[in-house]
C-alpha cells in the first residue's frame, strides 16, 4: 500500500520558530515514519537560514525525502493529501479547504498549536472542530510536557547522538575551532545566547565577571550578537571574559552548539525545547506577549521544571528566569525577586546540581512518545 500523502502548511509570523517547527515535524514523518510529505511555506528564506541547502527562488524542492513548495498568494490547486497539517492555526489556502470537502475520502486535517506548559492544553488536546461551513471535521494536536498533549519533537537519533558528542572531548574542540576559530580553555564556562530584545545582557556580561574563571559568551548573528560584540568591544580589557559572535547556524548544528555550552539561554519554542534536550541548564525567554500572557506561561513551565528541585534551587531558577524576562530598563522593587546580578550569582553558584536536575529532566521527557510519533498515531490509528 502507498504510504499516506501529508501536506503540512506554514505561514511565516516573525521569527524562526514557526518554520523551525514545521520543517522538523516534516522531515520527522518522511524520515521516520515514511509518509510522503509536502511542506507548503509562504517564506523560503526563513528555511533557507535554517537549512542553507534550500534555494529560496525555487517553487517547488526536494530536501531529507520532504517536498518543499512555496505557497503563493495566489494558490494553484494541487491534489488534497489524506492528510492536512496547519501549522499554529495558519489557514491552508481557501481554494485547498473547498477542495478537501470536496474530496473523497475526506482528509484528516489537524491544527498543531503552540507549545505551552499551561494544565489547560490537556483538556484541550486531540479536541474535534467541526467547520461551520464545510463536511470537514479539524482536530486541534497540543504539543506538551505531559502524557495526555502531544509530546515534544524529538528525532529518533537525537539524544543517542547528543551523548556521544558531550562525551567525545574531540568532537566538541572540533565544533568550537569550525564556529569561534578557537577551543575554550579548561574549565571556561561557556552560554550560548538567543534572545529577544530587551533581555538584559549587559547585566549578564557584568555579572559574568565575577564568575571564578573564564566565561565565553557565544552568541549566533541576531541580537544578543550584536550587543554582546559591542559591549565587550566597549570594555577591552576583560581578562576572562570573552564575547564571541558566531554565524548563525543550520539547524542540526545549532543542537551541537547547545550541546557543548554549559548553560544555554534560548527563546520561544523550538530552541526552547531543544535547550531541554541538550540537558544542560538553560533560561527561558519567553515571547512577549503585550497583556503580559507570557508571565502565566513562563509560571506554568516553571512550576513543572522545578517541581524536582529543593526550595534554594528552585528559588535560584525561577529568580534568574523572571529577572532575564523582566526588561533592562525594569529594576526589581521587590526584595523576593532579585536583580538580574544577584540572580546569576545565585544560579551559577548551584550549576553542578542544575546540571544534574537538567538531565534528569531530559531523561524524563524521553520516557514519552514524541510528538511525530504520536501524530501519525493519532491520525492512522484514532482518526482513521
Ligand atoms: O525564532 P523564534 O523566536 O520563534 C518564535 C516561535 O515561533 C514562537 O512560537 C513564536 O511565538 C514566536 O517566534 C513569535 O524562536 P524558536 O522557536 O526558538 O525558533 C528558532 C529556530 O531557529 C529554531 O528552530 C532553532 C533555529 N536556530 C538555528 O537553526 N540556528 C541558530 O543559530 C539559532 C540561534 C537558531
Amino acid at each position: 500500500m502507498e504510504s499516506a500523502t501529508w501536506d503540512i502548511f506554514c505561514r511565516v509570523v516573525d521569527n524562526y520558530g514557526d518554520v523551525g517547527v514545521s520543517w522538523r515535524l516534516a522531515r520527522q514523518l518522511a524520515r521516520e515514519h515514511g509518509k510522503r510529505v509536502r511542506l507548503w511555506l509562504d517564506d523560503l528564506t526563513v528555511l533557507a537560514k535554517l537549512r542553507p541547502e534550500i534555494d529560496p527562488t525555487r517553487d517547488l524542492q526536494e530536501l531529507d525525502r520532504v517536498h518543499v513548495v512555496r505557497l503563493r498568494a495566489s494558490f494553484q490547486p494541487a491534489e488534497v493529501a489524506d492528510v492536512v497539517v496547519e501549522t499554529f492555526g495558519c489557514d491552508p489556502p481557501d481554494a485547498y479547504v473547498q477542495a478537501m470537502a470536496a474530496r473523497s475520502p475526506r482528509p484528516r486535517w489537524i491544527n498543531l498549536e503552540y507549545l505551552s506548559a499551561e494544565e489547560w492544553v490537556e483538556g484541550s488536546h486531540a479536541l474535534p472542530s467541526p467547520n461551520p461551513r464545510l463536511p470537514l471535521v479539524k482536530h486541534f494536536f497540543f504539543p506538551g510536557f505531559t502524557p495526555r498533549t502531544g509530546g515534544l519533537l524529538r528525532e529518533e537519533s537525537l539524544l543517542r547522538r547528543r551523548d556521544e558528542f558531550q562525551g567525545d572531548a574531540g568532537a566538541q574542540a572540533a565544533f568550537w575551532r569550525g564556529v569561534a576559530g578557537d577551543v575554550p580553555p579548561e574549565g571556561a564556562l561557556k552560554l550560548s545566547l538567543f534572545n529577544y530584545a530587551g533581555a538584559p545582557l549587559e547585566s549578564l556580561a557584568r555579572a559574568c565577571l565575577q564568575y571564578p574563571a573564564p566565561v565565553w559568551l557565544v552568541a549566533p548573528e541576531g541580537i544578543a550578537a550584536t550587543t554582546i560584540d559591542q559591549w565587550c568591544r566597549a570594555h577591552p580589557d576583560l581578562a576572562s571574559l570573552r564575547c564571541i559572535a558566531i554565524p548563525f547556524l543550520p539547524q542540526d548544528q545549532y543542537d551541537l552548539l547547545l550541546w557543548a555550552c554549559d548553560v544555554n539561554f534560548v527563546r520561544g519554542e523550538d530552541s526552547f525545547v531543544r535547550a531541554q534536550w541538550a540537558a544542560r541548564p538553560f533560561v527561558w525567554h519567553i515571547y512577549p506577549q503585550d497583556d503580559g500572557a507570557h508571565w502565566v506561561k513562563l509560571a506554568a513551565f516553571l512550576a513543572r521544571y522545578t517541581a524536582g528541585l529543593d526550595r534554594a534551587h528552585a528559588a535560584a531558577v525561577t529568580s534568574l528566569w523572571e529577572a532575564w524576562n523582566r526588561r533592562e530598563a525594569a529594576p526589581s522593587h521587590d526584595a523576593a525577586k532579585p536583580g538580574l546580578p544577584e540572580a546569576w550569582a545565585g544560579f551559577a553558584a548551584r550549576l553542578p546540581a542544575l546540571e544534574a536536575h537538567a538531565r534528569t529532566w531530559a531523561d524524563r521527557l524521553a520516557q514519552r512518545r514524541d510528538l511525530a510519533a504520536a501524530l501519525a498515531d493519532f491520525v492512522d490509528n484514532v482518526l482513521n
